[in-house]
């Protein structure tokens, strides 16, 4: 866990160290991931899976090989099913378009929660609003965690499919995953999970959640923007149409026979793809594990505890998500300073958090609050780190009431 894996962690902001606490937006990125997407800009650029020489060769292996990384990433059981795509967001996109469209009859229902970020929210409007199928929604308590028995409740006749957050991002929130899934199975229900603020902090094995899909996005997996996962399981895969046409998806293409299909998965990767970004990602992916899941996770619920019990002596703050099962993020209010205000003046101390309604304003709505200001943390930053910041969340106050 070596910070100096980070170059931009080096940095200064406004003449202070930088602080970054915006883990949950995105994460920095190792040199390892630079240096892997510069070796192939300056080394083997070329296309993928169509050229015959020897570049687009070293290219179409390394991309491939990132699918492998993924596959044991997840502990998917097959590389078939582990999809490149652009993000969490384009992930849910496929799902609600290309498997939820056609299955979807007036009168039917999909459930999410109250927890979701817009990602795994208006994905499935849409869907609901084109198919004439309506949206259920788990609701959760006062601390933010799903109220189980009327998860249970919603599920009926009329339930096509569960899209869930593994873990919330305004609050950080934890579900269970497994009892969720075997509770939808028992009705043949699928499962969405939406794995993007989980797959940062802990294993993921997509086999022991027995989960239909699974989506996360590199970029908050310490590699580049622009690429994400989804897994499928194959039996839904097979039978999903194409998302999007194009190069690369085809078996064959005629004006007079028809078109054919490409088998997974690249069916539903139509196009160039995004080549240095999977590399990037398979560089992020092999950095994780030379670390370890386990020991990340350890970290960061060090930190998050250690922030959680020290922040808790700071006059007026209020902790907002108190679930029992948390990943490190920590949502906030200050009593008498508006989120905004508060990232704004942190940030004249390096710091940087968010502040707003993460895009789950639903969320917002039912706590009752415009925003909440969130610090999110990785396993590259410290404990003197959540000491300065709570030094500058004491100085905002102050500041403020003066
Ligand atoms: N799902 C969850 C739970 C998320 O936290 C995010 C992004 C997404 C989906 C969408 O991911 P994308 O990579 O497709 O954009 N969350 C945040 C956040 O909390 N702050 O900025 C982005």
């Amino acid at each position: 866990m070596n910070r100096a894996d980070f170059p931009i962690l080096a940095r200064q902001v406004h003449g202070h160290p930088l602080v970054y606490f915006d883990n949950a937006a995105t994460t920095q990125k190792p040199e390892a991931v630079l240096t892997a997407m510069d070796n192939y800009y300056r080394q083997y650029n070329a296309n993928v899976h169509r050229g015959i020489h020897r570049l687009s060769e070293e290219a179409t292996h390394a991309y491939e090989q990132t699918r492998k990384s993924v596959r044991d990433f997840i502990n998917a059981p097959s590389e078939k099913e582990c999809l490149f795509v652009r993000s969490t967001t384009d992930a849910i996109n496929l799902v609600a378009q290309s498997f939820a469209r056609p299955r979807l009859q007036a009168g039917d229902e999909i459930v999410i929660s109250h927890l979701e970020h817009h990602a795994n929210i208006v994905p499935w409007q849409i869907v609901c609003e084109q198919a004439g199928a309506k949206l259920k929604i788990i609701p959760i308590n006062d601390a933010g965690e799903l109220c189980f028995d009327e998860y249970r409740a919603l599920l009926n006749d009329r339930t096509r499919l569960i899209a869930i957050g593994h873990v919330s991002n305004a609050l950080g929130t934890i579900n269970p995953i497994e009892k969720i899934v075997e509770a939808a199975h028992a009705r043949d229900i699928p499962v969405l999970v939406d794995g993007a603020q989980a797959a940062p902090h802990m294993n993921i094995d997509v086999q022991a959640l027995d989960c239909d899909f699974y989506a996360f996005s590199s970029h908050k997996i310490y590699g580049p923007t622009s690429i994400g996962v989804l897994y499928g399981k194959e039996k839904w895969l097979e039978a999903m149409p194409p998302y999007q046409g194009g190069g690369d998806m085809i078996a064959s293409v005629s004006f007079t026979e028809g078109t054919t299909y490409n088998v997974l998965p690249a069916k539903f990767e139509a196009g160039t793809p995004a080549i240095a970004e999977a590399i990037g990602l398979g560089a992020a992916i092999a950095y994780l594990q030379n670390i370890g899941l386990d020991k990340i996770q350890q970290r960061e619920q060090a930190l998050l505890n250690y922030a959680t019990n020290e922040t808790a002596k700071l006059p007026g703050f209020t902790p907002i998500g108190t679930a029992k099962e948390k990943a490190s993020i920590l949502s906030f209010a200050l009593a008498g300073v508006h989120p905004h205000d508060i990232a704004t003046i942190l940030d004249q101390y390096g710091i940087a958090i968010r502040s707003g309604h993460h895009c789950a304003m639903p969320l917002m709505e039912r706590l009752g609050l415009p925003a909440t200001a969130r610090a999110s943390f990785s396993f590259y930053n410290t404990e003197a780190e959540i000491d300065t910041f709570i030094m500058a969340l004491a100085k905002t106050q102050e500041f403020l009431a003066r």
